[in-house]
């Protein structure tokens, strides 16, 4: 009797990931396949498709040589049909499998395929959890339905009790749970930035990058500095010397940007570990090893374990619990069109210059310039949240929508009207010049008397509060910055309305 198939997703590339457990080699079959529909339902960064690409080129010749039977399809052969119910047709009809086994997805549009597929084939479909992740969807949704309002850090304490992650016996390590409030200091100028460690192309990396020059060259971003991990050999690399040399100052400037510096302390793993050539749970005890050995300080790796074990894991929790109609919300009524400028980074605001310039070269951003440069310009501007997604899922080398989604809608633009964040994160441009170097090259400044040399975050979001006073005011966490919006002299408040509009119309 024929075995059964096994597909893998191109952000499945774990030897252990579920669906590849108990496969019997001398009767199951693999497949993997590089599909147009995948590589184009946004126009991903020419880096991601090549990160994916390459890396599902290299797990596919490690199962290889493990000796498991593959089928592996390359975008460029004859016969390709371009999507995954397409392929699986082909390879059905061939193999003729009594069944088929799969780990659930990490998009809901994927999901609902997999859902399709027993009725479309007439086969057997098995849908496996996906246990790389803390926690299971249904334990999230468990945790929220008994709660009026969802916050992550009690989501994060549970998933702290659940690991005996950082913890000693039932309490946190060092008696606090979160350190965050040590973790928000400026870069001093002086402060030496480590090298980091990137990968040089090998000739498989090498022949994707040429085909996704061809054949991608209108997709946004250049492949030159490309330097991801496309291995699991190279991965685990990449964490030691992150955790070497990167995580003991993680903490104190996690909040920090430089306009030379894109990648400062951070770990630049999320692209190797949200495609599966990392486990979450090796990356936290790393971290946890690197503080018991008093290599890293506690504010550091508290720090840095809350982005995975809490922030990771509650947006993944939060998306499978709200979709699909979580996307749809508009809870600000922002209706602007993307402005042209996040594809090209022409336009004279250095910071916003500098963020979507890093973003082209890398495919990747840090977490500060993804949410207090590019996401707090897009909720001041009022950017239409559908719009402002598909950017943040196009040009991250990181992004799938299970976590670009809550980030971008809920995070960033306070889409879903408090669900995710207790207040927007609306910023003037004095906390970006707090922040970083951005504001010493700036043709602006948030300091100027001179209304044409104001820095244009300031009156946007003075017109922010303004416009959003019905839905926001009431909010105890906004009522210094209104407090501070009424007390302004009449005519500074209106000169800061007229600006943002003048400055809007001009976008
Ligand atoms: P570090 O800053 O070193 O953090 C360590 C790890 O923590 C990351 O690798 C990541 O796995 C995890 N992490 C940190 N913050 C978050 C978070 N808010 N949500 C989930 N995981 C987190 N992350 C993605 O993985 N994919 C995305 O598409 C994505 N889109 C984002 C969009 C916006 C608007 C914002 C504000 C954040 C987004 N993030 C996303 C979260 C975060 O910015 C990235 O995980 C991080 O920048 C990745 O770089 P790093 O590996 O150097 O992370
Ligand atoms: C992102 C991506 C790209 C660019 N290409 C492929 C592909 O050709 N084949 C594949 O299996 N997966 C690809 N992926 C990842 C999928 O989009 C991802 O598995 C789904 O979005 C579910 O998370
Ligand atoms: Fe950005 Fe304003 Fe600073 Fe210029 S002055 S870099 S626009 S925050």
């Amino acid at each position: 009797m024929a075995g059964a198939l096994r597909l893998i997703l191109g952000d499945q590339l774990t030897r252990g990931v579920s669906s590849l457990k108990d496969i019997d080699p001398k009767k199951d079959h693999v497949l993997m396949v590089e599909v147009h529909d995948e590589t184009t339902y946004v126009k991903h960064h020419k880096q991601k498709i090549t990160l994916l690409l390459s890396a599902m080129r290299h797990f596919a010749e490690e199962l290889k040589q493990e000796g498991l039977n593959i089928t592996y399809v390359k975008l460029e052969d004859k016969g390709n049909t371009g999507s995954f119910t397409g392929e699986l047709h082909r390879a059905i009809k061939k193999l003729k499998p009594s069944k088929l086994i799969v780990t659930e997805p990490g998009e809901y549009r994927v999901r609902a395929m997999m859902e399709s597929w027993q009725d479309e084939f007439n086969l057997p479909v098995e849908i496996r959890g996906d246990d790389r992740f803390f926690a299971t969807p249904a334990e999230f949704s468990e945790w929220a339905s008994a709660r009026k309002e969802l916050r992550m850090e009690f989501f994060y304490r549970e998933m702290r009790k659940k690991s005996g992650l950082l913890m000693k016996g039932k309490d946190p390590e060092g008696g606090q749970w979160n350190y965050d409030s040590e973790n928000r200091k400026a870069l001093s100028p002086k402060e030496k930035i480590p090298e980091r460690l990137r990968f040089k192309p090998d000739a498989i990396t090498k022949e994707v990058m040429d085909l996704v020059s061809q054949r991608f060259d209108t997709h946004p971003g250049s492949l030159e500095k490309f330097g991801w991990p496309v291995t699991r050999k190279e991965a685990l690399k990449a964490l030691d010397h992150f955790i070497k040399f990167c995580l003991p100052r993680f903490g104190d400037v996690q909040d920090a940007m430089k306009g030379s510096e894109p990648f400062l302390f951070h770990a630049l793993l999320a692209p190797a570990l949200n495609c599966g050539l990392l486990l979450p749970l090796e990356i936290c005890r790393a971290a946890e090893r690197a503080y018991h050995q008093g290599h890293a300080p506690l504010n550091a790796v508290e720090g840095f374990i809350r982005q995975i074990l809490g922030w990771r894991e509650y947006v993944r929790g939060l998306y499978w619990h709200v979709m699909p109609d979580y996307s749809r919300s508009n809870a600000l009524d922002a209706t602007r069109p993307l402005p042209e400028f996040y594809w090209t980074g022409d336009t004279e605001l250095n910071c916003l210059r500098n963020c979507v310039k890093d973003t082209m070269d890398n495919a990747y951003a840090h977490h500060i310039q993804r949410l207090m440069v590019l996401g707090n310009f897009a909720l001041l501007a009022g950017i239409r949240p559908s719009e402002v997604e598909d950017w943040f899922l196009a040009v991250y080398a990181d992004a799938y929508e299970w976590v670009e989604l809550p980030n971008v809608h809920g995070m960033a633009l306070y889409a879903d009207g408090g669900l995710l964040a207790s207040k927007p994160y609306a910023a003037s441009g004095a906390y970006i010049d707090r922040m970083s170097d951005y504001c010493s090259s700036c043709r602006f400044s948030p300091k100027a008397k001179e209304a044409e040399k104001l820095c244009p975050f300031t009156p946007l979001y003075w017109a922010f509060l303004e416009r959003n006073r019905k839905r926001l005011s009431k909010n105890p966490r906004l009522f210094m910055p209104y407090r501070s919006l009424d007390s302004m002299a009449e005519a500074t408040r209106k000169r800061h309305l007229a600006t943002a509009e003048a400055f809007l119309s001009s976008l």
